[in-house]
């Protein structure tokens, strides 16, 4: 019988591929042992373990690799966790392992069993008004649950001094934010913009994002980190302006809903496909040498431009029907967002494939169909604010 963990694999967690490069890593090494298949020439598939693969972002990453060959696992908190079975019905061969962003243990403990060569941390406590309200939760999660993830594959790979850098170990993508750059110094955001968070959820991520920089240039690690714009989907959170709004469009337009109540209008943000952006962030972990990037379309549209086109793909007039509501202002706001995707494009070959007026119709046009159906979408706290 092949070892637990797959055929070739070393059963310790160091990875097989500590020399030659990341495309000869894939080769399984030594002789073939009496009985066992001649492995000499066998490409092994690389193994990926995402953190927060329940999410919007989770969910595509996984089906995407899973079509370049990888095999997929995803950490999955809980001991029911709901999402599961919406998980098994879009992936169904997915693996999944327990672990926690808050459990030291749990995250060494799913690294070792996983034995994975990339590790993709999207777990977070995402939505921005939640920071305010749980700010020490935030912090733990979507802060210092980077550290745990980078200690995990430190630990669980051996490493103690230094390195030098990219080389033979698990790579790490961070899922930094766009939220960083808070109240913009510079428009459009590049990789050198400074950072001005304006929540606790962006101060959070800024830390992930030093940290992460930190471990690439202290222990060698291939750590990066994607700094990604907003991105959206038919998949997309209730709680979201973008899913909110194809939600109150659909529900609207059926009769279900008379109003929709929104908070800053004037806000701008670069929204794009978010399956676009998972492309972009495999793209980052099969470069020679670990680097940050920005990733976004550099467009800019603001709440109302949203509205508009919502509303049109149902032959509506939002102004008839939005109203604003101070429950959803929050305490500080990050005004417009930009990027400057350049060194994406130049240095990943990366472009997004989906504009701001295709993805709003697909997604209004998705929720049409699943409210027409009887469907549901977990919905926000609603009209008692965030
Ligand atoms: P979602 O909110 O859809 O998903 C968040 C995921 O984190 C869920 O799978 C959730 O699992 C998991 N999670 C939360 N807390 C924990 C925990 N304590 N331990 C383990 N898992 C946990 O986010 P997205 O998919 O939209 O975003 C993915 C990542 O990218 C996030 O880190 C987000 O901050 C970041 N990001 C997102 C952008 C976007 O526009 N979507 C832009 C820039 C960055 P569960 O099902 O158990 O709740
Ligand atoms: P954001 O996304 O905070 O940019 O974070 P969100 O969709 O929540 O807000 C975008 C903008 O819309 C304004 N807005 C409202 N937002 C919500 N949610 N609900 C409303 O009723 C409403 N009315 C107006 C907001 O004020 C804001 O300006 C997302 C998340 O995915 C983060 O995890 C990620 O890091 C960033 O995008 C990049």
């Amino acid at each position: 019988m092949p070892p637990p963990g797959g055929i070739g694999r070393s059963a310790g967690i160091s990875p097989s591929h500590s020399q030659g490069g990341y495309a000869a890593a894939t080769k399984a090494e030594g002789p073939p042992l009496p009985g066992w298949p001649n492995l000499a020439e066998a490409v092994l598939p690389r193994r990926a373990l995402i953190t927060g693969i329940t999410g919007q972002d989770g969910s595509y990453l996984a089906e995407y690799l899973a079509a370049q060959g990888h095999e997929v696992w995803g950490l999955v908190r809980g001991q029911q966790n709901p999402r599961v079975r919406q998980l098994r019905q879009l992936l169904g061969d997915v693996r999944l392992v327990r672990g926690d962003l808050l459990d030291q243990g749990s995250l060494i403990s799913a690294v070792e069993r996983v034995q994975p060569d990339e590790v993709y941390n999207l777990a977070a406590i995402s939505y921005v008004p939640m920071s305010w309200q749980q700010a020490e939760l935030t912090g733990e999660v979507t802060g210092l649950g980077v550290l745990r993830v980078l200690e995990a594959i430190r630990v669980c790979s051996g490493i103690s001094a230094s390195r030098s850098p990219g080389r033979g170990q698990i790579r790490f993508y961070q899922a930094s934010s766009s939220e960083m750059f808070g109240m913009v110094r510079e428009s459009p955001q590049t990789e050198q913009t400074p950072f001005h968070p304006r929540s606790p959820y962006g101060v959070a991520k800024a830390y992930g994002h030093f940290l992460t920089q930190n471990y690439r240039e202290s222990y060698g690690m291939f750590a990066v980190s994607g700094i990604l714009f907003n991105h959206e989907s038919p998949r997309r959170g209730a709680e979201f302006v973008t899913r909110k709004i194809s939600l109150g469009v659909a529900r609207i337009k059926l009769g279900y809903q008379r109003q929709l109540r929104l908070g800053n209008l004037s806000a701008r943000r670069d929204w794009g496909f978010a399956g676009d952006y998972v492309r972009a962030m495999h793209l980052m972990l099969a470069r020679d040498e670990p680097a940050d990037f920005v990733v976004g379309t550099g467009v800019t549209h603001s709440v109302e431009d949203l509205l508009e086109q919502a509303f049109k793909v149902a032959g509506m007039n939002w102004r008839e029907h939005v109203v604003t509501d101070t429950a959803f202002i929050r305490p500080a706001e990050v005004d417009k967002l930009c990027a400057d995707p350049t060194k994406a494009r130049e240095q990943l070959g990366w472009e997004p494939k989906i504009a701001f007026e295709e993805l709003i119709s697909s997604m209004v046009e998705a929720d049409l169909e699943l409210i027409s159906s009887g469907g549901h979408a977990e919905d926000s706290f609603g009209s008692d604010g965030w």
